[in-house]
């Protein structure tokens, strides 16, 4: 793992709110992260969040069509715990939001299957339990991503526009902008990347993929992540019914078992 960050990408991360970083993974890393992760989707059948999350059902419809998404992986599977809890990783996560500290929120593959659709623009921190506008996502190509199979696009500086209202990914690539019209105002762009490139976006920037075109599947893996001190927003997301049930907004997120602590050693 290629985990050293440029002064330069830390600064156009905070600039953006997303930055490419290639060559996180070398060839044999991305063949060892690539079998855990398909290993995992064959063990999971219909299950869509595993080690015991909320019980989250196949989508039907369009949405079924974006993608095959299945989550929390690092919960079954030693290889997948070993690289989304890195604490290499964590410290990369600590310098591009300046935290002190990052729990896992969840991990996702995302399979763009041939001919799948496109993933509507969107903001990832409204549909999580608590709000941060500090929280990332990093996303590994395992495939390459290109303009042809659905690679990600950004808005740049998107973050800065961003609150917490949740619009959805629903049919309509450009709903986002209804509620966010200026976002609409820059040019995005587009993060092709060969296997073992990834990206890093934070939770609140406006991001989608395009349409997959080809034969072949878009195999990406990404994490999602938590700055530690994290509150309770009252939404449930894929926690599980018991551990939600007992949570009331306001509380902290310090469950060690559901989100384990990946780096706490400060920016
Ligand atoms: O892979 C995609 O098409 C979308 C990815 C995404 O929305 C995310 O990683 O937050
Ligand atoms: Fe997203």
């Amino acid at each position: 793992m290629n985990t050293t960050l440029t002064p330069q990408q830390i600064s156009s991360y905070q600039r953006d709110g997303f930055v490419l970083h290639r060559n996180f993974l070398s060839a044999g890393e991305v063949t060892e992260l690539k079998a855990a992760v398909l290993q995992c989707v064959t063990e999971m059948g219909k299950t869509r969040v595993a080690g015991g999350g909320a019980n989250l059902q196949d989508p039907e419809g369009y949405y079924k069509g974006v993608f095959t998404q299945r989550l929390n992986l690092w919960r079954i599977n030693p290889i997948v715990k070993r690289y989304m809890l890195s604490p290499q990783l964590g410290r990369m996560l600590c310098q591009l939001e300046g935290v002190k500290g990052m729990r896992v929120w969840h991990d996702q593959t995302l399979i763009k299957e041939p001919f799948g659709n496109p993933t509507a623009w969107h903001l990832d921190n409204p549909y999580w339990s608590f709000y941060s506008r500090h929280a990332l996502s990093i996303w590994i190509a395992l495939e390459e991503a290109t303009l042809e199979n659905g690679c990600m696009w950004f808005i740049p500086g998107s973050h800065k526009l961003a609150t917490y209202e949740n619009v959805g990914i629903g049919q309509n690539l450009a709903d986002l902008f209804k509620i966010y019209p200026k976002m609409a105002e820059t040019d995005p762009v587009s993060g092709p990347m060969q296997p073992g490139d990834c990206s890093f976006h934070n939770g609140l920037c406006a991001h989608g993929a395009g349409a997959n075109m080809t034969r072949k599947r878009r195999i990406a893996m990404t994490c999602a992540y938590m700055p530690v001190g994290s509150t309770f927003n009252g939404q449930q997301n894929i926690l599980p019914d018991a551990y939600f049930k007992s949570l009331k907004p306001g509380d902290t997120l310090a469950n060690d078992d559901w989100n384990p602590i990946v780096y706490a050693g400060g920016a």
